[in-house]
């Protein structure tokens, strides 16, 4: 009998499956990339009596590997806050799914637990930019202002290690970092004991986030931006947390950061308004590898032919 953890390596994916192996320890077969990398679930080539977890990736995208998966006798836990597709309705499978825009898989975990390592889900949380969800939680579990902004520091960071287009292109594996991670039941032992990896984590993030705070956007209206960034590491790791802190700067505009691959395609991070958190995923779907959600979408490899094309339907989309 095999375990495997298949999750996506944003801070979403890594704090819900910390929660779970804190409440279940198993010596699991660990499957995760890049954020951007959810065809996950192929990898795993699960029999009768194995078990497969599977976290924040669409089932949609997987939807050929989950029924593969099933129908060799494994057992599927699958929790998500992407568009799942059609559900199959199987014995061995059990699914958590909520596309509801205030939650995520970490929150999702974590109302499975009923609160059992609930600073894992708030950091999560915030990794995943739903700000307001993080502090509900947090005030619910009575969690010290000081400390809150310790939680939200590690989300965002653990969040923007997952970004770029390649493993190279990151600080740490998001497996090795899931490992770093996993002997906390608290993410503020981890804080306290891990500095190394806090810090190696806190530095890169303010370098990028600095360099990025000097690019000014290629178009703005009053409700868009639209940022290029070139292609270089700094840009590919740091477009969606770029994004992210954007939204909370600006709560009245939606984003877009264009990011030049090294194939010489594009990669877009989109981010609807806060104040009007609609659209962005339909948005990037009327391009090739578009996808995402009603808040924060993306298109994986846009043509460079197409650019303006999308620059126009983005400024459309939002005025
Ligand atoms: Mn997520």
């Amino acid at each position: 009998m095999a375990d495997f953890d298949v999750f996506n390596g944003d801070a979403d994916g890594i704090c819900a499956l910390l929660q779970l192996r804190n409440a279940d320890p198993r010596e699991s077969k660990l499957i995760t990339g890049v954020k951007r990398d959810i065809s996950l679930l192929k990898q795993v080539s699960a029999g009768q009596g194995d078990r497969v977890t599977v976290l924040d990736i669409s089932m949609e995208k997987n939807q050929a590997a989950l029924a593969a998966t099933l129908e060799q006798g494994a057992e599927v836990f699958y929790v998500d806050h992407h568009m799942p597709g059609d559900i199959p309705v199987h014995a061995n499978l059990q699914a958590i799914i909520d596309e509801s825009p205030q939650t995520c898989t970490s929150l999702l975990v974590n109302k499975h637990l009923d609160n059992a390592f609930g600073l894992w889900a708030v950091t999560g949380a915030f990794g995943d930019n739903l700000r307001q969800s993080a502090l509900d939680l947090a005030t619910e579990l009575e969690v010290a202002e000081d400390l809150l902004v310790k939680l939200e520091n590690l989300g965002i960071y653990i969040n923007y290690n997952g970004y770029g287009s390649e493993l190279q292109d990151l600080h740490f594996h998001p497996q090795e970092l899931f490992t770093l991670l996993r002997p906390y039941a608290n993410p503020l032992d981890f804080m306290k004991d891990g500095k190394e990896t806090f810090e190696r984590l806190e530095t890169g993030y303010h370098e990028d986030m600095g360099k990025a705070a000097a690019m000014r956007p290629e178009t703005a209206t009053a409700k868009t931006a639209v940022f290029m960034l070139p292609n270089e590491p700094w840009c590919r790791r740091v477009s969606g947390v770029f994004g992210n802190a954007l939204t909370n700067d600006f709560p009245e505009r939606a984003h877009a950061i264009i990011t030049e691959n090294k194939d010489g395609t594009f990669v877009v991070s989109v981010r609807a308004a806060l104040s009007n958190r609609t659209g962005a995923g339909e948005l990037c779907k009327q391009f090739p590898s578009g996808g995402g959600r009603a808040a924060a979408a993306g298109i994986n490899q846009l043509p460079g032919d197409q650019i303006s094309a999308f620059v126009d339907a983005f400024t459309s989309y939002y005025k």
